[in-house]
């Protein structure tokens, strides 16, 4: 049996328990009728392009994937964890099958960004019951107060990581499951070890997950990096914003998305 994450989190203990355990969950965002609109939009796309799972920058092709993770609720979660001035630097769906053996291992997602320091946090907002049967999100509470971790890559077709980056030898006794129904997500920042088990239940598990940083933080690894400012102010510009999309996959979004896709995954293999 695995322990669930126990919060408890009002609006004025959310700051307070996402620095002392690195993760907040579950945190509301969409009603279940905004979360299972989106999760139909976001399949008739897959029916007829492919795929959603890991298409990195999604708000650059999907006006609904845009809409989500600017949603108000969203950046008021951000703005109390991150502080005012908050930069969009990624969002992507990802998803396991029903009866897979897709699984996600021990990691710190800070240690493949190429980010200067680790003002930063990422959301993850499912679409799907997210819970233990469907290999929803696992976090190890506190880890994010070690720093990085030495990872590992391990090539396994089945880890949903692009490098399979693994941390080893993590004691699991303290880690917690972070259930969710569809509309709710978790917050964790990117030194906090999370995984996650395979989906054995009989529905997709989508999860949306998008990633804000300060607008201090720099790319180090690519100088072409876009990231755009959703709250506050920008005194740094060290980033070009990226064009959000204002439709479903069209042709120039897609023309500039797959520069922007190439480029972000170039910066993970050479993390
Ligand atoms: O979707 C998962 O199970 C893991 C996602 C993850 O590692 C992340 O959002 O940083």
């Amino acid at each position: 049996m695995h322990a669930i994450a126990q919060q408890n989190i009002t609006q004025t203990s959310l700051a307070a328990t996402y620095q002392r355990d690195g993760y907040a969950s579950p945190i509301s965002i969409l009603s279940t009728d905004e979360a299972q609109a989106h999760r139909a939009k976001m399949e008739a796309v897959e029916a007829e392009h492919g795929p959603l799972h890991y298409v990195t920058k999604a708000h650059t092709i999907l006006d609904f994937a845009a809409e989500a993770v600017t949603h108000p609720a969203v950046l008021d979660a951000v703005e109390q964890m991150l502080g005012p001035d908050i930069m969009l630097f990624d969002s992507t769906y990802i998803v396991k099958e029903p009866h897979t053996d897709s699984f996600v291992s021990w990691h710190q997602d800070l240690t493949y960004w190429g980010l200067s320091s680790d003002d930063q946090v990422s959301m993850w907002l499912a679409l799907s019951p997210a819970n233990a049967d469907s290999g929803c999100m696992r976090m190890l509470p506190g880890s994010h107060t070690q720093g990085q971790m030495d990872h590992e890559d391990n090539a396994d077709q089945n880890n949903v990581l692009f490098r399979g980056q693994s941390v080893k030898g993590v004691s699991e006794s303290g880690a917690v499951l972070c259930p969710l129904s569809p509309g709710e997500a978790s917050f964790h920042h990117g030194w906090t070890l999370h995984a996650s088990m395979p989906n054995a239940s009989d529905d997709r598990r989508i999860g949306l997950n998008a990633q804000f940083i300060a607008p201090s933080v720099r790319q180090l690894i690519n100088k072409n990096d876009t990231a755009t400012l959703v709250r506050g102010k920008d005194d740094y510009a060290y980033y070009q914003p990226d064009t959000f999309a204002t439709g479903v996959m069209e042709p120039a979004a897609l023309e500039r998305h797959a520069e922007l896709d190439r480029k972000r995954k170039e910066t993970w293999a050479n993390a």
